[in-house]
């Protein structure tokens, strides 16, 4: 039942290739630079496992990719050095849990595995592909992970040769699906690795690997890009909050922001509706939150000005809970909410607030409802949740604490959380004005329909930016603009094909849903579709993005059977106005402007799913 496990969807995707800055020459010389820099890590040598890969590669083959390393000073050794060809594959399979899916298709590179750390309790490793075909303007891709996973995001990282870029991904410092908990149970490091250790660790060593891979000159700027969704979109605001020097351009999607408070909402979101048994009155059943979906579609898809199937602006929709409860003259419960249920549903719209009414957590978003299996679903609360508090807050052994007695979670919880933050990995500073005064550029996006990281909690991180910043939106536009993206899920696709709106912009997971030889947005790799393209030329053109164009195919996971439909999605407080004209399903017919409201019919497109 989990997201993450539709990655495995492997299907073999061609594509145009990207026409990118011409490439350098790949030099052939085999003298490893000499100089030595201490980078701070642990002082101990680790004994490489130096296997020669018999290659005729002039650097692709552990002997000077450790003499790389010796020049470092650092307790770093490689694990694995595997020159791959042209359209070739590389990754860890099966033996990757959370990412078991490896890309295919992929340029000529060097695929490199360094641990980091002697003991087998503590230790973290990280992944580089290193291209053949480097571009002029050096640079480096670092992606993220989802959930809980530990594990190297190869797929991921494919986008980055593809662009003639580096790519780095790290494992965490532990080897689990995203939705296993118990590896962080009493073990603080690994729950710091988890939380921003070995993102750091991995970036500032990875970049100075690279730098001697490719004989880079110490003034020339190897721009770095992040690219990340849910844990990831964290991982990369923690960061770059703390070392602003790590990034020049951020891709955050979905950002599960600040762990010490969404984890626990996410628990209490699911003690709204549990216990699933037919003695809990409050308990909505799985096959009723598509009744909730169809009611928020019937009365907010026009309040945007558009009858097209997707709630744009479910802000604006006054959603009335009262026209689904069953009357006194019901004979068919499945088709209404019973009072008790309807009052669940309020609660998790409206979001977790304290016994004082402070707001701790925004709830979910109005056209969430098809994805709220996640947390909602099931006979206990997610793992999210439940996992976090258990084996990240409490070491419990399991034994002691019981969720099944609680209809909400306690003070002690909360302010516990709110100390300890285990593994320091919320993304709480606000003032990130060392990246923005060092050119640093950041674009956010949060799908509108995302029924697993509420997309309100995007917007209040993005607004708390805005405060701290005194106010000053223009100001905080100039290095990051939030993007909402209408009827998208959890960070891709549009859940149950509901309503198949325009989701891809080439983010975290997006390429890999469609197959593991994809990347960008297939067909359309350029900076007007693509984020992380866009991000590029904002960072290094000065290009503000003013509207990115999404899309989504006919069937929205196979960008083979023909594009359905694309729109552009617009920086806040800015939303995609109709022209009133044109094909709804044309980004020609949309602008990003502040949003007027005038409802248009619309006949909706059949969708193939
Ligand atoms: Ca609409």
């Amino acid at each position: 039942m989990v997201l993450w496990l539709l990655l495995t969807a492997a299907t073999l995707g061609t594509f145009q290739a990207f026409a990118s800055t011409s490439p350098l020459a790949f030099s052939h010389s085999t003298t490893p630079v000499t100089r030595k820099r201490n980078l701070g890590l642990q002082p101990r040598r680790f004994q490489a496992q130096l296997e020669d890969q018999q290659t005729t590669h002039p650097r692709c083959n552990s002997k000077y990719l450790a003499s790389i390393l010796h020049t470092l000073n650092t307790t770093a050794a490689i694990e694995n050095v595997t020159p791959v060809a042209a359209n070739g594959s590389y990754g860890e399979g099966a033996s990757d849990p959370p990412y078991p899916v490896n890309p295919t298709n992929l340029p000529p590179l060097c695929a490199v595995t360094i641990k980091v750390g002697q003991s087998a309790a503590a230790n973290y490793r990280f992944g580089l592909f290193l291209p053949d075909d480097f571009s002029t303007t050096k640079r480096l891709l670092v992606v993220g992970n989802g959930g809980f996973a530990g594990g190297i995001n190869w797929l991921d990282m494919a986008a980055g040769p593809h662009h003639h870029m580096a790519a780095l991904s790290t494992d965490t410092g532990h080897n689990s699906t995203a939705i296993e908990t118990s590896w962080a149970n009493h073990h603080t490091e690994k729950k710091e690795f988890w939380g921003w250790r070995a993102m750091h660790g991995s970036v500032v060593l990875g970049k100075e690997i690279i730098r001697r891979y490719y004989e880079q000159p110490d003034n020339e700027k190897l721009w770095t890009y992040y690219s990340g969704c849910s844990t990831g979109g964290r991982q990369g605001l923690r960061e770059l909050q703390e070392f602003p020097d790590s990034f020049d351009g951020a891709l955050i999607g979905a950002p599960a922001w600040w762990t010490g408070r969404l984890n626990p909402f996410l628990m209490q979101v699911g003690l709204y509706n549990f216990p699933a048994d037919d003695s809990n009155p409050y308990h909505i059943p799985l096959e009723k939150f598509s009744l909730l979906f169809t009611e928020v579609m019937r009365q907010c898809d026009g309040v945007d000005g558009v009858q097209d199937g997707i709630v744009s602006s479910p802000d604006k929709c006054e959603f009335d809970l009262g026209m689904l409860v069953c009357s006194q003259f019901t004979t068919n419960f499945s088709e209404c909410l019973t009072i008790e249920q309807a009052e669940t549903a309020r609660k998790v719209y409206e979001g977790w607030l304290s016994e004082d009414g402070e707001l701790l957590y925004p709830g979910l978003t109005l056209s969430s409802e098809v994805q709220w299996w996640v947390l909602l679903g099931g006979t206990e609360p997610s793992p999210f949740g439940l996992g976090y508090i258990r084996d990240f807050l409490l070491d419990d052994d399991g034994k002691e604490f019981d969720w099944t007695g609680l209809s909400t979670i306690g003070k002690d919880i909360v302010e516990r959380a709110q100390r300890l933050d285990p593994g320091r990995s919320s993304a709480t500073q606000y003032d990130i004005s060392d990246f923005k005064d060092r050119g640093g550029k950041v674009i956010l996006y949060h799908g509108l329909a995302d029924g697993l990281v509420p997309e309100k909690g995007s917007w209040w991180y993005y607004n708390k930016t805005i405060d701290n910043f005194g106010g000053d939106l223009d100001g905080v536009r100039n290095f990051i603009r939030y993007f909402q993206i209408p009827g998208m899920g959890h960070c891709f696709s549009t859940p149950d094909c509901r309503p198949n709106a325009p989701w891809n912009i080439g983010g975290a997971f997006q390429p890999g849903l469609l197959g593991s030889g994809s990347w960008s947005v297939p067909g359309f790799e350029d900076a007007e579709h693509d984020g992380l393209m866009a991000l590029m030329a904002w960072s290094e053109e000065g290009k503000a993005v003013d509207k990115l164009v999404a899309t989504t195919w006919k069937k929205p996971t196979d960008s083979n059977s023909g594009v359905l439909r694309q729109r552009p999605i617009c920086p806040w407080p800015e939303k995609a106005v109709y022209d009133g004209a044109g094909d709804v399903n044309e980004a020609e017919s949309w602008e990003c402007a502040m949003e007027r409201v005038e409802l248009v019919s619309e006949m909706q497109r059949r969708v193939e799913c």
